[in-house]
């Protein structure tokens, strides 16, 4: 692997993403190819960072600033890949539910899909099922987040309202936060669950494979 490529790989791991904005870009002007920065250089640091975080050894704060490490990065990044036509993974509706306005695990969760190469669109919080189901009709995978046991029900409305616009099921929906669990996602109907933002990215991966 090219050193610079190791350089942002390991800019991205260390959350340094100054440094990570600039060696991108000198990367590009060096002539490496996007794709390759992107699988090799950051989608891969942020899969490391993932498996750090899921073994313990990196927490919240770390994840946070390797995925803005990731994103300045992207920022840089994306108008190359356009040129190249690298396809996204998949195409991401990602909001918090209707009534909730916690958003920092969503945010998260987002970054760690961006990072693994979906394309995101963020709802933001408190979207309603109509939202979600217009949304839906744009996307492979609705994605979604509720913090409060009170709002945690309006997943299984917005569930109904996606299957509504997609009767043949094609798009998934995941969802987590903190108060839901598996047994949960499964009474609703919801395709997949994920406890955190690392394993979100596997079960989105699965799903849409
Ligand atoms: Co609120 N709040 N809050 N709050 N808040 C909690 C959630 C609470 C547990 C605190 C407590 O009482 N101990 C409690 C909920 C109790 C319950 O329902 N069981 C609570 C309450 C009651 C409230 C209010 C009702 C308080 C009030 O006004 N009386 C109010 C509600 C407002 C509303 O939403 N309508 C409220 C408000 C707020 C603030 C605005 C002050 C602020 C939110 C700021 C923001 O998000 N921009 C806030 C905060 C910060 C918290 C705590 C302290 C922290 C939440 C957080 O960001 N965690 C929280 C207590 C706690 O969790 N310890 C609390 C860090 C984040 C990275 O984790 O969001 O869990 P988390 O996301 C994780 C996983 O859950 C998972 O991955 C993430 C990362 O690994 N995940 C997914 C999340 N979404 C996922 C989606 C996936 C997959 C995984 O697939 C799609």
């Amino acid at each position: 692997m090219e050193t610079i490529i190791k350089e942002i790989y390991q800019g991205i791991m260390d959350g340094h993403h100054k440094d990570v904005e600039a060696k991108v870009q000198a990367a590009l002007q060096a002539g490496v190819n996007p794709k390759t920065l992107l699988d090799e250089g950051m989608i891969a640091a942020m899969a490391e960072v993932g498996r750090l975080f899921e073994i313990g050894e990196y927490y919240v704060p770390e994840m946070l600033v390797s995925a803005r490490a990731m994103q300045t990065g992207l920022a840089v990044l994306k108008p190359h890949l356009k040129e190249a036509n690298v396809k996204p993974a998949g195409r991401v509706a990602i909001g918090t539910v209707k009534g909730d306005l916690h958003d920092i695990g969503k945010n998260l969760v987002g970054m760690m899909l961006e990072g693994a190469g979906f394309e995101i669109v963020d709802l933001g919080t408190d979207v309603t099922p109509e939202k979600f189901a217009e949304a839906a009709k744009e996307v492979n995978l609705v994605a979604l987040s509720a913090l409060l046991t009170t709002t945690m029900p309006n997943m299984k409305l917005i569930i109904e309202a996606v299957r509504a616009v997609d009767a043949g099921r094609k798009v998934k929906v995941i969802i987590g936060g903190a108060p839901v669990t598996e047994a949960y996602a499964q009474q609703i109907g919801a395709d997949g669950y994920a406890p955190d933002a690392s394993r979100a990215v596997a079960v989105a991966k699965s799903l849409l494979n």
